[in-house]
């Protein structure tokens, strides 16, 4: 059977050890789609994880998120790392014109074989995008990744949570978008490792800079805490793509001095278990709600036979079966 369609996590695994980004590209499709096989290829690719630096870049809609990606592609490429591009569209349920740009802007990548590139949606995972990205990102490590960047336009919550997911998070604004003031409204300013001025070719620049700082200053940290980093870049030059790697360098050398990246991995890990966990609660509830066992329950507690209460006991009790 071609790599394109096969079941067989084993070999797709193997295969995608071995290099080949078909079968990359096969094992994305699976998480993305909660394919059932899901739990096994978890379990097949877990010895070859948790080693890949993960990059996140977030930030409002054309501010050049694909751009740094790129560039930063290229450096890495540089020093010879093998490098995974997730680009996560949390807010399109299929993949989308976007992705189309994305692959054109990434497109000097196209022909080396140490970088790959795919486009993610939220089709039909279970856990929804939050869920499906970290098992991408595994899928990429698997695959022999040194570096994972992920990605993801800030348009909501959803970009928070897949942020997270990543050792060091880049949150890219732009002159004269009041990015600054968004951030802070949305939350990111607590999950920006580094902030990225992008368009620093445009009028406003220093105004947004100081904004971000001031931001910054006004946030409480105790001593030792992180601070994050505010960087200016013209990516579609290639200007300071190197004081971005800098910034997420230093980051880096915190995160295991401190003792952070463990801490952040394992809280991480948990916020995957979880949601995984409840998934399956839900599924298992919707199974019960759309049964006999919901109906009956409600109807005992509307004839006043039982007590709410009672009853959502009893509905749990049945869904350990
Ligand atoms: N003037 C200027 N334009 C830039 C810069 N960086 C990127 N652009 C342009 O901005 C546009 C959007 O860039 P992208 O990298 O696609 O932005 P993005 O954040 O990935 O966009 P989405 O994925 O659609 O949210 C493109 O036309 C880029 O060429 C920059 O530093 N200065
Ligand atoms: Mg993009």
């Amino acid at each position: 059977m071609s790599v394109r369609r096969s079941r067989d996590v084993s070999l797709l695994v193997k295969r995608a050890r071995e290099g080949d980004p078909r079968a990359v590209a096969r094992l994305i499709t699976l998480v993305e789609s909660g394919d059932e096989l899901l739990p096994e290829l978890a379990a097949t690719l877990a010895p070859h994880t948790g080693q890949a630096q993960v990059i996140g870049l977030t930030g409002s809609p054309g501010v050049g998120k694909s751009t740094t990606t790129n560039e930063l592609v290229r450096l890495l490429r540089g020093e010879g790392r093998r490098v995974g591009v997730l680009a996560v569209d949390p807010s399109s349920p299929f993949t989308g014109g976007a992705i189309l740009g994305d692959r054109v802007r990434m497109q000097d990548h196209a022909t080396d074989s140490g970088v790959y590139i795919r486009s993610m949606s939220s089709r039909g995972h279970l856990g929804g995008l939050a869920a499906a990205t970290p098992q991408a990102v595994r899928v990429l490590e698997g695959a022999g990744c040194d570096v994972v960047l992920v990605e993801t336009v800030g348009v909501g919550q959803a970009e928070v949570e897949v942020a997270s997911l990543a050792d060091t998070t880049l949150v890219l604004l732009a002159p004269g978008m009041g990015d600054a003031i968004q951030a802070v409204k949305a939350g990111i300013l607590e999950i920006a490792d580094v902030f990225v001025v992008n368009k620093a070719d445009r009028d406003g620049v220093d105004a947004t800079y100081r904004d971000i700082q001031g931001m910054i200053g006004l946030g409480e940290r105790a001593p030792g805490q992180w601070r994050p980093q505010v960087v200016r870049a013209v990516a579609s030059r290639g200007e300071g793509i190197d004081d971005i790697a800098a910034a997420i360098d230093k980051h880096r050398a915190w995160l295991a001095d401190t003792g952070e990246l463990r801490r952040r991995r394992e809280q991480r890990a948990a916020a995957e278990v979880e949601a995984i966990a409840l998934g399956a609660l839900r599924e298992k509830l919707g199974n019960l709600r759309d049964g006999t066992a919901l109906p009956a329950l409600a109807a005992a507690v509307a004839a006043g036979e039982t007590d709410p209460y009672a009853a959502a006991r009893q509905l749990l009790a049945g869904l350990g079966r």
